[in-house]
C-alpha cells in the first residue's frame, strides 16, 4: 500500500540542541594554574590582535568539550585567527613557546579529535567564514575553512546549484573541518564523500608555511595530488585555510519515500532492487526499531509513521525530472518494490515539508543519542550481503556486554551502520566505560573478518587509534607515521590523533 505523509514527526530544534551542548560543557582547572595563565599571556603577548586570544574560562568552555560528552581537556588558550596569515602567525607563536595545537572546526566530529587532551592550544578556524567567490562557467566556490555547511548550501539556492555533501551537523559543521575528516553523510551514494568535492586546498603547515594548492581545474595531472595528502587527515598534518569545492546543478525534483520492512533478512536484496530500479537514487538510509523507539522517548507525541511498529523503516530518496510523468514513475518503481515483498509499505512525500518530515526522523535519531546518554559509537561498513547478520550480531554483542541499548541505523547504500551502545539507567559511568575496550576489540574484530572498515567516515581520531590494525596494514600505518614524520616533525598539530604520541 502506498499512501502519502502529512505531519508524523514532531520537529525538533537544532539550534537548541547545539547551544545545550556548548552550555553544558565543562571547563576545569585552568583558573589559578599560574603556568597556564602565563601561557595565554605570552600567546596574547605573541600574538597582539583583537579577539585572537581567548583564555577566559567562560569563553573557552564550547571549545573544550565534544559534542559526545565523551572527550573533554584543559587548554590555556583558544586561538581564533580572522585569515591564513593569523593562522600562520598562530601557528609560529605555537611552534615558538613549544605548545601543541588542536584544529577545531564546528566542533561535531564524533572520535575525539576535536578538543584538547593533554593541554594543547585550541585553533578554532571559526572566523575565517567568507564564501570567497562563485565561478558558474567552472561550476566552483571558494571557500574559507570555517564556512558553515549550512550556509554554504543556502549561498547556493539562489544560484541554482547544490553543494551535494549534506549531514545532520550541517547547522555547525565546517567545511575545512569536513574535509580534515573526509566526512560523508547521506548522499554518498550519488556523489561522494568530501574527497569527491574538493579541486583545490591552502593549508598552513606546521612550520609556518602557507601551501597554496587553490587548484580549481577539473583536470591537472601535474605530478603528486597534494590535497589528498590533507583530505581525511584529521588536523594532524596541517590547517586547512581555504577549499575550491565543485558544486553540481539543483536536481530539477527529488522525491522522498519512507518504506516499511517487515523483515531485516531480506535486505541486500532490497539494495539490488532499488539501485536497479530508481536509477536517480540519492539517499538510502536505514533506521531500525530500536532507534525509532529512542527518538519517539526523546521526542513524545512523535507518532508511528505507519499503522504498526515495523522492525526497520527506509528513507528513499530519487533526483528525477520536473513533472507529474516524473513523479508517477518514481510511484510506480516503488510500488514495484512493495509489490515484490521487499517492503512491506511506504508513505509519499507530496511536498517538501513532507520530505523535511520524514529526513527529521533520520536526523531526529542521531540528535536524540546526544541528548540521551553516554554511547560507545561503532561507524563500520560491512559488505551488503553481510547486514542481516550483521545487525543481529551486534545486538547480540551489545546484550552480551550487559546494561547496554543497541541502536543500529546509518547509510544503508554504503553499508554504513551506525552502531551505538548507549549507557542504560543501571550502568554507572565508570561501568559503562570500562565496557568500552572489549566491546570495540569484539565489533572490530568482526568487521575486520568481514573485511569491512571500523570507520566509514567519521575517521579515527583518539577513539579508534588503538584499532587501525583491523582496517589497515602494518605498512599502510608505517607510511602514515613517516609523512607525519614528514610533515610535523616536531608533533605540534592534533598530536594523539591516529596514532599514539604521533
Ligand atoms: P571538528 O569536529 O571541529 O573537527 C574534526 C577533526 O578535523 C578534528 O580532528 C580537527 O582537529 C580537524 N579539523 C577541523 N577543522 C580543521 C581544519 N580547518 N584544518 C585541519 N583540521 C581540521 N559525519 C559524517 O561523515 N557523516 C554524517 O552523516 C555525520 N552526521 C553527523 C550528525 C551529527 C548530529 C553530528 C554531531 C556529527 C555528524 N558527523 C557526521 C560527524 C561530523 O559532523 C563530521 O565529522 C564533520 O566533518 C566534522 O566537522 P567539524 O567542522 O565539526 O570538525
Ligand atoms: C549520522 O549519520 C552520523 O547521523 C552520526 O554519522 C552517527 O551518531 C552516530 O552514530
Ligand atoms: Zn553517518
Amino acid at each position: 500500500m502506498l499512501s502519502v505523509l502529512f505531519t508524523y514527526f514532531h520537529p525538533i530544534d537544532r539550534a537548541a540542541i547545539f547551544t545545550h551542548i556548548k552550555t553544558a560543557s565543562e571547563q576545569v582547572g585552568i583558573v589559578g594554574d599560574k603556568n597556564v595563565a602565563s601561557v595565554a599571556e605570552r600567546l596574547k603577548a605573541e600574538l597582539d590582535s583583537p579577539g585572537l586570544v581567548l583564555s577566559e574560562p567562560g569563553e573557552m568552555a564550547a571549545y573544550t568539550t565534544d559534542w559526545t560528552h565523551k572527550f573533554s581537556g584543559v587548554t590555556p588558550a583558544v586561538l581564533r585567527p580572522r585569515d591564513t596569515a593569523e593562522v600562520a602567525r598562530s601557528v609560529l607563536a605555537c611552534r615558538k613557546l613549544g605548545l601543541a595545537l588542536v584544529p577545531q572546526g564546528g566542533n561535531t566530529g564524533l572520535v575525539g579529535g576535536s578538543v584538547p587532551r593533554a593541554g594543547e592550544v585550541v585553533l578554532s578556524l571559526s572566523r575565517l567564514n567568507a564564501i570567497e567567490s562563485f565561478d558558474p562557467a567552472s561550476a566552483t566556490v571558494q571557500v574559507q575553512a570555517g564556512v558553515v555547511l549550512q550556509a554554504l548550501h543556502e549561498d547556493l539556492v539562489a544560484r541554482g546549484c547544490v553543494f551535494p555533501v549534506d549531514l545532520g551537523a550541517r547547522g555547525s559543521c565546517q567545511i575545512g573541518g569536513m574535509i580534515a575528516t573526509n566526512a560523508g553523510g547521506i548522499k554518498v551514494l550519488r556523489y561522494g564523500h568530501m574527497r569527491e568535492q574538493v579541486l583545490g586546498l591552502e593549508v598552513v603547515l606546521a612550520d609556518g608555511t602557507v601551501l597554496g594548492s587553490l587548484n580549481s581545474l577539473k583536470k591537472n595531472n601535474t605530478g603528486l595530488d597534494l590535497k589528498h595528502t590533507f583530505i581525511g587527515s584529521e588536523g594532524m598534518l596541517g590547517i586547512i585555510t581555504r577549499a575550491v569545492l565543485q558544486v553540481r546543478p539543483a536536481p530539477q525534483a527529488v522525491q522522498t519515500a519512507l518504506l516499511a520492512l517487515d523483515t531485516r533478512e531480506r535486505l541486500p536484496e532490497l539494495l539490488t532492487m532499488l539501485r536497479e530500479r530508481l536509477r536517480g537514487l540519492s539517499s538510502l538510509e536505514i533506521i531500525t526499531r530500536e532507534s525509532i523507539a529512542l527518538y519517539q522517548e526523546v521526542e513524545p507525541g512523535t507518532r508511528e509513521p505507519f499503522d504498526k511498529a515495523y522492525p526497520a523503516c527506509v528513507i528513499v530518496e530519487e533526483e528525477t525530472g520536473a513533472g507529474t510523468s516524473e513523479r508517477d514513475g518514481f510511484l510506480e518503481r516503488l510500488s514495484s518494490v512493495i509489490e515484490s515483498g521487499l517492503a512491506a509499505d511506504a508513505v509519499v512525500a507530496e511536498s517538501d515539508a513532507q520530505a523535511q518530515g520524514i529526513w527529521r526522523l533520520r536526523d531526529g535519531v542521531t540528535e536524540a543519542i546526544g541528548r540521551a546518554g553516554l554511547t560507545h559509537k561503532f561507524d563500520v561498513t560491512v559488505p551488503p550481503g553481510a547486514l542481516p547478520e550483521f545487525l543481529a550480531e551486534m545486538e547480540r554483542f551489545g546484550d552480551e556486554a550487559g546494561g547496554l541499548r543497541t541502536l543500529l541505523f546509518g547509510h544503508l547504500g554504503d553499508g554504513n551502520v551506525h552502531v551505538n551502545m548507549m549507557q542504560k539507567p543501571e550502568l554507572s559511568e565508570d561501568e559503562f566505560y570500562a565496557k568500552g575496550p572489549a566491546l570495540a576489540e569484539r565489533i572490530y574484530s568482526h568487521v575486520a573478518a568481514l573485511k569491512g572498515s571500523i570507520s566509514a567516515e567519521h575517521g579515527i581520531g583518539i577513539a579508534k587509534r588503538d584499532y587501525l590494525h583491523h582496517s589497515r596494514t602494518v605498512e599502510e600505518i608505517n607510511l602514515m607515521r613517516g609523512m607525519k614524520q614528514l610533515l610535523d616533525p616536531g608533533g605540534i598539530l592534533n598530536p594523539g590523533v591516529l596514532f599514539e604520541n604521533a
